[in-house]
């Protein structure tokens, strides 16, 4: 058994990255902490809570789930974080009521991080799909955590300045999860930790396209493919800059199935301050990240099959 921790910010493909991670026949999910970020906490975590008590596999599965309570530099959109209103109330998660069996735990996000990985009797893989800010406060409570990580695989990004934020002030050159909090960025980077970065270079080759949604379409008389399906249609893009790709779940499936993907060393630093706040840049005297470029696919996407296929079907 590998021992897991994953911190999610509400969006759709964090909360499939959820139930995904919860399907990975030796992964021990320890804890889950909800930033709120691209979608209300309140609802997201929630949503986390009946994913894990419909999805979750005894003896693997997280005890409760952490709220936290970071806040934005800059918050997403609303229009993006309404989206965890919708995917709570999907009756695929409410068949026995809209109360979650699984507890919310008691200390917010960032001290729960810290108390399940130390905790914990081996290194532990962090999963993070959103911002980095209750990992930045988590080490400057306490900075020997570090030695309980294993990697950080963080979804955030972009070495290409092709970024996805579109905001006044800012210059377009940096992702979104950067973007809301960019000194946590650099706290994270001032770190030992062992850190893969998923940027916008690698995630821009799994877009959500209509084949996708189809391929799930087809296959939904298995439940967590019908979920996958249902939340993935809470999400379209009608301006060009708001394509959804499958950020997170790329991340969450790069953590445990290395195969996936290809990386490579670069030594990489962030702007703190606008108007490219949050943009990340290759320099030869930056911190050293094992930074994604390729994705196989569709073996990609096959993982997301084969995983979905191993849910309790109810
Ligand atoms: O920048 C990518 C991050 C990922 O963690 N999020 C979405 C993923 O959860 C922000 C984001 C960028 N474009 C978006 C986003 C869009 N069109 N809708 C929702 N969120
Ligand atoms: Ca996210």
């Amino acid at each position: 058994m590998r021992n897991f921790y994953f911190n999610h910010d509400g969006n759709v493909d964090d909360l499939v990255s959820l139930l995904l991670l919860l399907q990975m026949p030796d992964v021990n999910l320890l804890g889950v902490g909800v930033t709120d970020a691209d979608g209300y906490v309140e609802p997201a975590s929630l949503a986390s809570r009946k994913i894990i008590d419909r999805f979750g596999h005894e003896g693997r599965k997280p005890a409760d789930v952490a709220k936290s309570n970071s806040r934005a530099k800059h918050q997403f959109p609303d229009a993006w974080r309404l989206s965890a209103f919708s995917f709570n109330d999907f009756p695929l998660l409410n068949e026995h009521g809209s109360k979650p069996h699984l507890p919310l735990a008691t200390k917010p996000g960032h001290l729960d991080m810290i108390d399940k990985l130390q905790s914990s009797d081996k290194k532990v893989t962090l999963v993070m799909t959103g911002p980095l800010t209750d990992l930045a406060r988590a080490l400057k409570v306490d900075p020997t955590i570090t030695e309980k990580i294993d990697k950080l695989y963080w979804m955030g990004g972009a070495l290409n300045s092709q970024g996805n934020v579109a905001a006044p002030g800012a210059d377009d050159t940096m992702e979104w999860n950067a973007y809301w909090d960019a000194k946590a960025v650099k706290t994270v980077w001032d770190s030992s930790l062992e850190i893969v970065m998923l940027g916008l270079d690698s995630t821009d080759q799994v877009p959500l396209t209509s084949k996708l949604r189809l391929r799930w379409a087809a296959q939904r008389s298995y439940p967590a493919l019908d979920l996958i399906g249902q939340g993935y249609s809470l999400v379209h893009s009608f301006e060009a800059n708001s394509i959804y790709y499958l950020w997170d779940v790329l991340t969450t499936l790069s953590s445990r199935y290395p195969e996936l993907i290809e990386y490579k060393q670069v030594k990489t630093d962030v702007i703190t301050t606008a108007p490219s706040e949050g943009r990340t840049y290759e320099t030869k005297n930056g911190r050293e990240v094992l930074f994604v470029t390729s994705v196989d696919a569709e073996a990609f996407y096959d993982k997301i099959d084969e995983l979905a296929k191993l849910a309790p079907q109810g």
